[in-house]
C-alpha cells in the first residue's frame, strides 16, 4: 500500500512519466491512441478523452465515433484530433499503440458490434475500458476473456456494482476489496474511481490516490481520465507507472485548478487537459 502524495515523490516514483523527451523524437516516437465512443448526444465524451490524450503527450490521437455520418468533420478548437467513423478506423486498429473504448459509446446494438470488432482486431494492444464498454462487459455483451495484452478497467462505483452484480453501497463499503475482486475476476488493472480512487494491479496489489477533489464531480471528468490513461499507455509507459501516475495527474490537475479559483464550483472537464499538460511539464 503506498499513498500517493507530493509532486517530487511522484516524479521519483514514476520516472518514465516525467522523463525528459528524446530530442531526436518525432510524432511516431510518442505513439498513436484510438478512442472509440461518442454515440449521438455524447460526442463530447470522446472529444474530451481526445483532448486529454493530446495534451498528455501522445504523438497522434484518432477518434472513432459511433455515428454515421459524423456529426462534425473535426473539432474546430482542436483540429489536431482526427475524427473517423468507427467502423472504418477499427479496421486500422493495429496502427495504434493503445486503444480506449466506451466514452459516451452508448448501448445500441451497432455500438456493441463496434466494440466486439475492436476486441477481435486489437491483438495485444493495451486497451482502456470505460463507461459503456464496462456496461457491455457487465451485461455479457462482450467477452471477458482477452488474450495477452494489458486491459485497464476504469469504473465509477455504480459501474463497478454492475460488473460485480451488486449495489453501489456495497462497493463503497469496501472499495479496496471491490477493486481486488474486479482485478482478479477480469485479470485486469482496475481504477475504481471516486474520492480516494483505488488502483489495483491484476495481481491484486492496490494503492489509494490522494489527489483530486469534489470539483471533479461533474460530467466528462471520467472521460478525460480514460483519454489520459490511453495516451500514457500509447506512449509506451509501462502500466505500473502509467496508471497510478495518470490517476495522480488527473486529481492533481483538479487540485491546481481549485487553487486558482476555478473550482470546486463550476470546474469543467474541458479545463483539465491544459492543467494536466502543465503538471507533466513542470513536476
Ligand atoms: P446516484 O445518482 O448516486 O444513484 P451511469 P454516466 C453513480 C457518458 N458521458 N460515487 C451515481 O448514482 C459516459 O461516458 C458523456 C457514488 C450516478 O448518477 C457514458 O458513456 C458526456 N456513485 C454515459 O455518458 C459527459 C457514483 O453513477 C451514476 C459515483 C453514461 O455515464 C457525461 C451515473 O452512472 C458522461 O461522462 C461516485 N463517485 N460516480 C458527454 N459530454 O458526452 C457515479 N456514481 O448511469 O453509468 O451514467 O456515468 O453519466
Ligand atoms: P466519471 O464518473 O466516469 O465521470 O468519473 C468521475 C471522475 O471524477 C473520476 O476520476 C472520479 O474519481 C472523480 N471524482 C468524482 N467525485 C470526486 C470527489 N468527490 N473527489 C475526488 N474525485 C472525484
Ligand atoms: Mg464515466
Amino acid at each position: 500500500l503506498s499513498h500517493l502524495s507530493g509532486s517530487s515523490v511522484v516524479e521519483q516514483q514514476f520516472p518514465l512519466v516525467f522523463a525528459v523527451r528524446d530530442p531526436e523524437g518525432h510524432k511516431g516516437t510518442f505513439g498513436s491512441v484510438g478512442i472509440l465512443g461518442g454515440a449521438p448526444g455524447m460526442t463530447g465524451a470522446v472529444i474530451l478523452a481526445g483532448r486529454a490524450a493530446l495534451k498528455s503527450g501522445v504523438g497522434k490521437t484518432y477518434l472513432a465515433l459511433a455515428q454515421t455520418p459524423l456529426p462534425v468533420a473535426y473539432d474546430s478548437n482542436y483540429p489536431e484530433l482526427m475524427l473517423h467513423e468507427a467502423s472504418g478506423l477499427i479496421e486500422s486498429a493495429s496502427s495504434m499503440t493503445a486503444w480506449v473504448a466506451g466514452c459516451g459509446l452508448g448501448q445500441a446494438p451497432a455500438a456493441l458490434a463496434l466494440l466486439r470488432r475492436l476486441f477481435a482486431v486489437r491483438a495485444e494492444l493495451p486497451l482502456v475500458l470505460d463507461a459503456d464498454a464496462l456496461n457491455a462487459l457487465a451485461q455479457g455483451e462482450i467477452s471477458n476473456t482477452w488474450g495477452k495484452g494489458l486491459v485497464v478497467l476504469t469504473p465509477h462505483p455504480t459501474e463497478a456494482a454492475r460488473l460485480l452484480q451488486t449495489d453501489t453501497r456495497t462497493i463503497q463499503s469496501d472499495r479496496a476489496q471491490a477493486a481486488q475482486t474486479l482485478a482478479h475476476r477480469y485479470r485486469a488493472w482496475v481504477v475504481l474511481k471516486g474520492a480516494g480512487t483505488i488502483i489495483c494491479s491484476p495481481e491484486g496489489q492496490w494503492q489509494i490516490n490522494t489527489t483530486g477533489n469534489v470539483s471533479l464531480a461533474t460530467g466528462g471528468t471520467g472521460d478525460v481520465l480514460s483519454g489520459l490513461l490511453g495516451s500514457l499507455l500509447a506512449q509506451g509507459i509501462p502500466a505500473e507507472q502509467a496508471i497510478p501516475a495518470g490517476v495522480w495527474l488527473h486529481g492533481a490537475a483538479a487540485d491546481a485548478l481549485v487553487s486558482q479559483g476555478k473550482g470546486p464550483i463550476g470546474l469543467t472537464a474541458g479545463e483539465l487537459p491544459d492543467a494536466i499538460r502543465d503538471l507533466r511539464n513542470r513536476v
